[in-house]
């Protein structure tokens, strides 16, 4: 099983993602130009996650997707998260 490092130090390797209340998970709201472009995002990135076995908690509103990583197998946040992370920040650029 993947080792848990915890939100707070995944944090320190990402821009623009957050703490979650309640819970060791990562979160960040992506905003695009409108809902083809971000389902486009949710597109790649889940073939990505899928690739990875790999799975976000995520919802779309029209141009909006809010995204809370966590590991479910080991109860917290992990490596994979963050790698999961920096491929959604490098796809949405
Ligand atoms: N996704 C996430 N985010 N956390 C997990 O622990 C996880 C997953 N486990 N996707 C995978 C699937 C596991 O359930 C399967 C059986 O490999």
């Amino acid at each position: 099983m993947t080792q848990r490092i915890g939100a707070a130090s995944a944090l320190q390797q990402l821009k623009g993602w957050s703490e979650t209340p309640g819970r060791d998970a990562i979160a960040k709201t992506f905003k695009f130009a409108n809902f083809n472009a971000a389902f486009g995002f949710m597109t790649r990135v889940a073939l990505k996650a899928d690739q990875m076995d790999h799975h976000p908690e995520w919802s779309n509103v029209y141009s909006r997707v809010e995204v809370v990583l966590t590991t479910h197998d080991a109860g917290g946040v992990t490596d994979k998260d963050v790698t999961l992370a920096k491929f959604m920040d490098g796809l949405a650029g």
